[in-house]
């Protein structure tokens, strides 16, 4: 299977830890989004979006990292990503879509001001979006910091995909100034979450600079 990739792209690197954890190899392809790649129509004849990650499984492919999650952890079930149990499997689900309509968004913005702006050429953080991320972050942080109390997943007693969804937009909270240590539970589960050999395989894919 080839996974197309922005390397630094918290999408990406969800879909790489969960391969990781269920030992899929997975062939990487790396998209120069700053040289317009994703715009080339062979990749848009896989991804109408022209958005990675993009995954290719013979002929089939499949976006949204999400999905992409869901495929590859469906693969290795042994790997346990996925609940067995059908009220943590919903539970799973509630903190995925969570990730995606609410907790990502959030940092996104973070990403975007400190980190994006300044590899595009695209000038300075704006400080009333970073504001605007101050306020989301903490109304969605202070939701997991609270249930993340006496847990180390966010589901069950390991690790599903909820963790690899929503910890992938923290990898980069330092330099994205996400005030990740103001939340005490969250940065614990965090840290313990992006130690495993599942994040760090995907983490050591990111170039250096
Ligand atoms: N909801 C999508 C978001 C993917 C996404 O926004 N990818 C960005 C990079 S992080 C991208 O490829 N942007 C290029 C574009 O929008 O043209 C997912 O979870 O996979």
């Amino acid at each position: 299977m080839q996974l197309y990739v922005f390397p630094p792209s918290p999408n990406s690197l969800c879909c790489q830890a969960t391969a990781n954890q269920a030992g899929i190899e997975l062939e990487l392809i790396p998209v120069d989004l700053s040289a317009g790649a994703h715009m080339d129509p062979e990749f848009i004849k896989i991804n109408p979006n022209h958005k990675i990650p993009t995954l290719v499984d013979g002929d089939f492919s499949l976006w949204e990292s999400g999905a992409i999650m869901l495929y590859l952890a469906q693969q290795a079930p042994a790997s346990k990503q996925i609940p067995d149990d059908p009220k943590e499997k919903a539970q799973m689900a509630q903190w995925l879509f969570w990730k995606t309509a609410h907790f990502g968004p959030a940092c996104g913005i973070f990403t975007f001001e400190n980190i994006v702006k300044g590899m595009f050429g695209m000038g300075d953080a704006d400080p009333a979006q970073l504001e605007k991320g101050n306020e989301e972050f903490s109304r969605y942080a202070g939701v997991l910091n609270e249930h993340l109390q006496g847990r180390d997943f966010i589901v069950g007693d390991s690790v599903t995909l909820a963790d690899h969804s929503v910890a992938t937009w923290l990898v980069h909270a330092e330099a994205a100034g996400i005030p990740l240590a103001d939340y005490g539970e969250l940065a614990r589960w965090c840290k313990g979450v992006l130690g495993s050999d599942a994040w760090q395989k995907a983490l050591a894919t990111i170039p250096t600079g």
